[in-house]
């Protein structure tokens, strides 16, 4: 396969104006006419360039140049491309292709999931449905006629306004669409099915009502209202803090169950993965809940940071994905508990994002190349870019951030522009020099940052020294420092805040200040302090890097209690937690466990005026992956075990607290989602988690019970999942059988049964595993089912998983290998876990390298599972 270069871009030689296209769907293909307005691309120096399409398994029918039908000779059809030498500067040029929706199991271009007709074409999937100049830097007027049977599909539609619809012969009929802005064919989305229609509406700030509709299968109308309602506040958001109103008369949402990501944001048609838009109390937990209102205002925040003004090439992606992210984000923040997100965020970043930093796919915010850019939808993209454009929002300030993006979307509206585009519009709006700051953009890997201290009583002066490192990534050694945003602040013995006198007659100081760092070393010198204060350093993650600082226990107890920053008071139990498991790993058998550790969160625990939400994540222990992030060399049996053993001592410890916990927590009110109960639900479900992995026996009374009864999945799947990973085994077994018997119809439930298994040690040992693929409700076809069994062995049931005989690693490639060529999208992502290889204890590490090597080998690779594993291997 080809490697494609950034440094290889060219404008397009051929710009497409208009496109019109018309659909004859049917239940053995589709045939599919579509008439391109072109002309010459003035900017292109490639003057009498032949016209160069992309597609991909099409079958050509028809083509003709201003209406002449083109001979075989006048045209060149080589597969992946068609080629027309000789055209003029303008013309029409009329392109009849066939496809075959209802075989399309890559779920790309245009194809069947229930019964229904869908399409994803980001990044490169439009070039699946006709020949087109498949990149986003062609930007084209669409208007899109369906012609489909009536009864079959009632409902057709695509993107922007319906401006005609009428009766054909045979029972079919046809609606026709038109979309005043100009897009990149990646946002061009059509749906064909039989589908129920809840609407709502929308009155903008300029006063416009917009039409608001979400499509979903007949089952599933009670499951919308909660899509409708986020998705409101997510455009009331918009207009208030970025100014940005919607555009169309008509916005609509579609759920579809065979989806190879989350959703996705065409242009006035989003679709959703269902088991990302769909949701009732009885079926959806709250991070289901919270997942969605997150996504519906993601993929709606795309409609100006991606769709009016996009990515010049996929090199950008993150010009779009990150700044969407750090902007629903931001709207999470201020529609729930905001030090909650923010935990929630880094927790991500730091577990699987830096991993993948430190990783053989390392790769820059924006890349300078790829094999497969379905490959580098990653962790990187979204989440580090998000970040980097946080930084930007710390090191501008709120205002000066808005004057930016305010800019930016007013200079590029229509445009398809670059990251360095958006870098610009921030140095113009706030008068800053980011030429530093691009580095975050160029430069792949995780720096780090080690800070030492000392106080020098005399002077009363605390001097703080701060380096950074950046690691070496593949290809790319020697780095240039970093632009780093590096919010801290100052504790006294007592907790109080300290104002931040970095000289001597600096009396107005403020308690927090943004460091800027910007040279391998800063040393900081704060006056006025009558004893060594305590440092709270990265204030709400201020920057993605690794933070070193010798930290003593009693230093970490005590920023747990006292920080005044929410995210660094979690941060430090965290850190406590990390390091007190990380002294058990491999330790004798015997050997204490920190007692303080106990004494803080028996805090936790009792103290009820504490921030519950906050709570209830620092109760959570640091995960197996983010323990395994962090180690050398990991030995995950070992891992594993110590921290197994923390939570059994902590549970043992407390076992009467967790009781009263658990009933100070019970529900006593009818069912919401305000922050407050949703901590309580998350403190009672942790409370009954803990007192199973003791074997409590009022704790399995407990559990028993709220399973029979609850009201909520929630606390239903929290009471299943407590039984599961249990030595109960009649429990664990009743529980899934009642389980999956009264949810057997609704498959994002039966997604959730499969899922709690394969990530339990209990009952997803591999012999499991396999049974489930072979259980009816599984289907390979579906990516959710894949992730659900595979997804969540492979990448959550980590002690299951690391079996030192290699059998997790070879099945997980036998996976793979079966998947590559249905789905080869789905395949690649599978593979992931493999990649961290070097990361492992030498017995494992040798196993899963021959576990790559035999997906290596095996005939006919797709492009995407290649690049990740030659990648890996290299
Ligand atoms: N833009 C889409 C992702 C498309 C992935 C294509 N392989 C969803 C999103 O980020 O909003
Ligand atoms: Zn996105």
């Amino acid at each position: 396969p080809q490697t494609i270069y950034l440094s290889d871009y060219k404008v397009p030689a051929y710009l497409v104006d208009h496109v019109d296209l018309r659909f004859e769907l049917f239940e053995h293909g589709a045939r599919v006419h579509s008439i391109l307005t072109v002309r010459r691309n003035p900017q292109s120096d490639d003057v009498g360039a032949p016209l160069v399409l992309d597609g991909d398994r099409l079958v050509l029918e028809s083509l003709a140049l201003n209406g002449t039908p083109l001979d075989g000779d006048q045209y060149e059809d080589r597969g992946d491309q068609l080629v027309v030498a000789d055209v003029p500067e303008q013309f029409q040029l009329s392109v009849v292709t066939w496809i075959e929706p209802q075989n399309n199991t890559r779920l790309e271009g245009l194809y069947k999931s229930s019964g229904m007709f869908c399409t994803q074409c980001e990044a490169e999937g439009f070039r699946c449905i006709t020949f087109f100049p498949d990149r986003p830097d062609v930007m084209a007027r669409f208007r899109t006629r369906i012609e489909a049977d009536r009864s079959a599909y009632p409902v057709l539609l695509s993107n922007g306004n319906d401006i005609d619809r009428g009766d054909l012969p045979d029972g079919r009929h046809f609606v026709t669409w038109e979309d005043p802005f100009p897009k990149p064919c990646y946002l061009f989305a059509l749906v064909a099915g039989d589908l129920v229609e809840k609407r709502d509406s929308f009155r903008t700030r300029s006063g416009r009502d917009i039409d608001l509709r979400m499509y979903v299968e007949p089952r599933n109308a009670d499951k919308c209202a909660h899509a409708l309602d986020s998705l409101k506040r997510a455009m009331r958001w918009d207009e208030e803090v970025y100014g940005r109103e919607y555009d169309l008369d008509i916005f609509m949402i579609v759920a579809v169950d065979d989806f190879n990501m989350g959703a996705m944001e065409n242009k006035g048609l989003n679709i959703f993965n269902s088991s990302c838009v769909l949701a009732s109390q009885d079926t959806a937990t709250d991070a289901a809940y919270q997942r969605i209102e997150a996504i519906v205002a993601h993929e709606y925040f795309h409609n100006w940071s991606g769709n009016r003004v996009t990515c010049r090439d996929w090199f950008q992606l993150s010009l779009k994905e990150g700044f969407t992210v750090f902007r629903d984000s931001q709207f999470s923040a201020d529609m729930g508990s905001a030090t909650v997100k923010r935990i929630e965020d880094v927790t991500l970043l730091r577990t699987a994002q830096f991993a993948e930093d430190a990783g053989p796919m390392a790769h820059p915010v924006r890349p300078s190349s790829y094999i497969e850019i379905s490959n580098f939808y990653t962790l990187t993209i979204y989440e580090k870019g998000a970040e980097v454009v946080r930084m930007l929002h710390n090191l501008l300030g709120p205002e000066l951030f808005r004057k930016g993006s305010d800019l930016y979307f007013e200079r590029h509206d229509g445009q398809a522009v670059t990251t360095d585009d958006f870098v610009r519009a921030m140095e113009d709006a706030s008068g800053r020099d980011l030429s530093q700051f691009r580095l975050w953009y160029e430069q792949a890997g995780t720096p780090v940052l080690t800070v030492r201290d000392e106080f020098d009583a005399d002077r009363g002066v605390y001097r703080l020294t701060v380096e950074q490192t950046l690691p070496d990534t593949p290809g790319q050694t020697d780095k240039k420092p970093h632009h780093i945003p590096f919010a801290l602040g100052l504790l006294d013995r007592r907790g109080q805040p300290l104002p931040l006198r970095l000289a001597d007659d600096d009396t107005e100081a403020p308690t927090e200040r943004m460091l800027e760092l910007t040279e391998r070393a800063h040393t900081f010198e704060f006056h006025g302090l009558a004893e060594c204060p305590v440092p709270s350093l990265l204030r709400n993650f201020s920057a993605p890097v690794r933070l070193n600082y010798p930290w003593t226990r009693e230093q970490l107890l005590f920023l747990m209690s006292h920080d005044p920053d929410g995210f660094n008071r979690w941060d430090a139990g965290q850190r406590l937690a990390v390091d007190v498991i990380q002294s058990l790993v491999g330790a004798p058998r015997d050997t204490q466990v920190e007692p303080r550790l106990v004494t803080a969160y028996r805090h936790l625990i009792c103290d009820a005026s504490l921030d519950q939400a906050l709570v209830a994540k620092m109760l959570q222990l640091p995960s197996e992956a983010y323990l395994i992030e962090l180690a050398d060399e990991a030995d995950v049996p070992a891992i594993h075990q110590a921290r197994e053993r923390v939570l059994k001592h902590l549970a043992i410890s407390l076992r009467d607290e967790l009781v009263a916990c658990y009933r100070r927590n019970a529900q006593d009110s009818a069912y919401d989602l305000s922050p407050l109960a949703i901590a309580r639900r998350s403190l009672r479900n942790t409370a009954l988690a803990w007192l199973l992995a003791i074997n409590d026996e009022e704790g399995r009374a407990l559990a028993v019970r709220q399973f029979r009864d609850a009201d909520n999945m929630t606390d239903r799947i929290g009471a299943l999942r407590a039984l599961v990973n249990s030595d109960y085994e009649d429990d664990r077994n009743q529980a899934l059988a009642s389980f999956y018997q009264r949810y057997q119809d609704d498959p994002q439930v039966v997604e959730q049964w499969f899922s709690v298994q394969a990530a339990s040690d209990r009952a997803g040992q591999l012999p499991q595993i396999r049974a489930l693929l072979t259980h009816p409700a599984f289907d390979w076809k579906n990516p959710n089912k894949v992730r659900a069994v595979v997804g969540a062995f492979a990448g959550q049931n980590l002690a299951a998983f690391h079996q030192v005989d290699g059998s997790g690693y070879d099945f997980l490639a036998e996976q793979v290998c079966r998947l590559d060529d249905s789905n080869p999208q789905i395949a690649a992502r599978l593979v992931t876990p493999l990649t961290r290889w070097r990361k492992f204890a030498p017995a494992y590490r040798e196993r899963m390298r021959a576990a790559l090597e035999r997906i290596r080998d095996k005939p006919s690779l797709s492009r995407d599972v290649y690049e990740v594993v030659h990648k890996s291997l290299a």
